[in-house]
């Protein structure tokens, strides 16, 4: 009886240890640089559910908005040397070091996050690029197009003569192109720059009005249809070597669909932002006129040609990336 009863609570202890250690599992720490409500962040919370929903818990994820782990600028080294787990990067942000995937920022007018979101992806897939031969990227996906939010009305593109702007990557020199002066610095650096006026507007996408509160002193807003951000979500490569192969297939197939959510989700909150602008601010939106676009198209062509000899000189098949990115923008426009 006695020997029965110590067998009965040994296997109890020990079916019990074993189901803890099943269930501790793994917590990843992702780190992100802009604050909690932009829609970077809500796309980490919605793959950190997704993750933990499709791993039963196995895998829980630690986020860390608004810098508090890592910032914009040292997100791509803390993750390689293993600060955060996960980190988010603004492409745009690490000048020369992307030069595969900066294609994704070059003027060729997406209008629609979803399209430029799937297109970045799709490139990523097919070329593999060494550039990101140092992480594991998890998702890719891009801001919406950009517009000027602006202090002063910029009601045609001369209005732009001279005007201190923020922006990071291409745009810099595109805003150079249009007369403009480009200010270089994260977005999570903006509204204190802005605050202080250091610069007298900003060309990213709408949805930071509401998120950033920007509609508060950008009271103007002009429709340039100005390129999108690229973004990744790169995963330290130890991290990722470590995590059993099933995790690693959950956060595999998360991939694409994590692209195509925050595409979708951020098409939509544009309006959204927007409308909630003029609700609350009583903003004011400037349409160009088509010709007006065309100059923008005329003037920002040399970027294209710029980008170009970057890419060839980094080794990469210029011509044929940006046929390919070109070709998949035009399949899904078709589709959507
Ligand atoms: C962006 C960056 C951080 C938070 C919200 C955002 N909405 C659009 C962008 C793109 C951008 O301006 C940037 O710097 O990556």
């Amino acid at each position: 009886m006695r020997k029965l009863m110590t067998l009965l609570t040994f296997s109890i202890v020990l079916t019990g240890l074993l189901a803890a250690t099943a269930m501790a599992g793994t917590t990843l720490t992702y780190a992100n640089f802009p604050s909690a409500p932009t829609f970077p962040c809500v796309q980490m919370e919605h793959w950190k559910t997704e993750v933990e929903k499709r791993t039963d818990s196995a895998v829980a994820v630690q986020t860390f908005p608004g810098s508090t782990l890592l910032g914009a600028k040292n997100m791509l080294r803390g993750v390689q040397t293993g600060q955060a787990d996960i980190g988010c990067i603004s492409t745009a942000y690490y000048p020369g070091v992307f030069p595969l995937m900066s294609v994704v920022n070059l003027p060729v007018a997406f209008t629609s996050t979803e399209v430029a979101s799937m297109v970045m992806w799709d490139l990523f897939q097919k070329y593999q690029p060494e550039e990101f031969k140092d992480v594991k990227v998890l998702t890719m996906f891009t801001s919406a197009p950009s517009h000027v939010m602006s202090k002063t009305p910029v009601k045609t593109l001369a209005d732009l003569k001279g005007l201190e702007l923020r922006a990071s990557g291409t745009i810099l020199e595109i805003l150079d192109n249009l007369g403009a002066r480009g200010v270089g610095m994260p977005m999570s650096q903006t509204p204190e720059s802005l605050q202080k006026g250091v610069v007298k507007g900003l060309v990213s996408s709408f949805d930071v009005l509401k998120d950033m509160n920007f509609a508060e002193q950008c009271r103007y807003e002009t429709i340039t249809n100005l390129p999108v951000y690229p973004f990744a979500v790169i995963m330290n490569k130890a991290k990722w070597d470590s995590l059993p192969a099933e995790t690693q297939k959950v956060l595999d197939d998360l991939g694409r669909e994590q692209a195509q959510w925050t595409g979708k989700y951020l098409d939509a909150y544009t309006k959204e932002a927007l409308a909630w602008s003029k609700d609350k601010y009583q903003v004011e939106v400037f349409e160009l006129t088509a010709a007006e676009h065309a100059t923008i198209k005329k003037q920002t062509a040399p970027r294209i040609k710029a980008w170009k000899a970057e890419a060839t000189k980094a080794g990469l098949d210029a011509d044929a990336i940006l046929a390919e990115m070109l070709a998949l923008k035009t399949q899904y426009e078709a589709a959507q």
